[in-house]
């Protein structure tokens, strides 16, 4: 065997932008957040060794075998010094799995490790697995909740499709145990299930999205809540809503719980998505609220509006105009590390902190859902802004 010199030259090129700095976007500011100029996983992220057979004696041409298609939707942990994401990776066959890529800095650097992680195969009926939410509970493990995704076998339509929520846990994201997939009782679908952190009344507690078909969430009416007594046994039976879906608003056709909540001493700190609909196509947006710290259900604030939206170059990709997050990192010193996926393509950074955070969250007025009252909202942000500008002489 020997190895095809492209190899060598493509191998190259790609240490290029895996060493690249990363730099904060000067064009945007809003001062609840910082962007970051370059994607910090992308496509090209995806190690050569997993797409070309690199022996020249059989793959001449040094065409690509297996390819990538996006790397998007990563979770995220900060372990031992070190970040880490665990991404959804989606090749040329349209099916994703998981990854984990590992950096020194949480903004730049990410290298993929040589395998993919290969789950246990416990579900003969899984077609598909995506977007997992990392938590490290107060147990002891880590827990990925993902997408786990079947044909739904009940209709003829070829499309049709069951979304479940599927559990793993490791200590060290290397060895992975698979649990059974959560059981929601009163609910037929579930995505976007979120592991709360710490035990509530003594029992495990997910935020889920109860749905009644793969797509629509129908009568679900937004983020919902639920306890479960074991975890190697996961059924919830009653499912309470917290963020609720409103009329006319970011979350007005579907939400989705994103990254494990980030506690602050003023609540928990969600960042989720909302979407609306448009003549364009379905709009994801990223939003945030605080639920209380005593019952983690219990919304405390939720700001008005979006907290990112698609911008530039991310508002294009293979489903567009969408930004989605379910993964950041809340150092010890403060800062908040929100990683979001553009238009399910690449993955991007955004830096802010948690006082920033709760400043956004209790001090960002809520929506008063009517454009009469929106005006006059912002109509006493100017009185009020004149009468300073007045006192200052200006
Ligand atoms: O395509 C946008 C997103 O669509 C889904 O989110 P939701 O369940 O809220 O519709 C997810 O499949 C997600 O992976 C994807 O990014």
């Amino acid at each position: 065997m020997a190895v095809h010199p492209k190899y060598y030259e493509l191998l190259e090129r790609q240490e290029k932008l895996l060493s690249r700095k990363n730099e904060v976007d000067a064009d945007f500011y809003n001062g609840i957040y910082e962007r970051y100029r370059y994607p910090v996983l992308t496509r090209d992220h995806a190690p050569l060794i997993w797409q070309y057979d690199l022996d020249q004696e059989t793959n001449p041409y040094f065409e690509e075998r297996l390819g990538i298609n996006a790397v998007l939707n990563s979770g995220a942990i900060e372990l031992n010094g070190k970040y880490y994401l665990v991404a959804r990776v989606e090749g040329n066959d349209r099916k994703s799995f998981f990854a984990v890529a590992e950096s020194e800095s949480p903004v730049d650097g990410f290298r993929f490790w040589d395998y993919p992680i290969l789950l246990e195969d416990t579900c003969p009926e899984e077609t598909n697995v995506y977007d997992m939410r990392l938590t490290k509970h107060e147990d002891g493990y880590i827990y990925g909740v993902f997408c786990s995704e079947s044909k739904d076998a009940s209709t003829g339509d070829l499309s049709a499709a069951v979304a479940a929520a599927g559990i793993v846990r490791t200590k060290d994201l290397k060895t992975w145990e698979r649990l059974p997939n959560l059981k929601t009782l009163r609910s037929p679908q579930q995505r976007n299930v979120v592991l709360h952190p710490e035990f509530v009344d003594g029992k495990y507690a997910f935020y889920t999205r109860p749905m009644d078909d793969f797509i629509d969430t129908g009568s679900g009416g937004g983020i919902g809540f639920g306890l479960c007594e074991d975890i190697r046994n996961p059924v919830i039976d009653e499912e309470i809503i917290t963020s609720r879906r409103k009329y006319h608003t970011i979350t007005e056709v579907k939400n989705g719980a994103g990254a494990v909540p980030i506690k602050t001493p003023r609540g928990w700190i969600h960042v989720a998505h909302g979407v609306r609909n448009t003549a364009a196509g379905l709009r994801y947006v990223i939003y945030a609220f605080a639920t209380s710290l005593e019952d983690p259900s219990r919304v405390i604030a939720e700001p008005s509006g979006l907290l990112i939206g698609p911008r530039s170059g991310e508002r294009v990709g293979d489903v567009s105009n969408v930004v989605f997050t379910n993964g950041a990192i809340a150092r010890e010193n403060g800062e908040v590390y929100i990683y979001y996926a553009s238009s399910d393509t690449r993955m991007h950074v955004a830096r802010t902190s948690i006082d920033r955070l709760v400043d956004y969250v209790f001090h960002t007025p809520e929506d008063p859902l009517r454009s009469v009252e929106c005006v006059a909202q912002r109509c006493a942000l100017v009185k009020k802004n004149l009468e300073c500008l007045e006192q200052e002489g200006k």
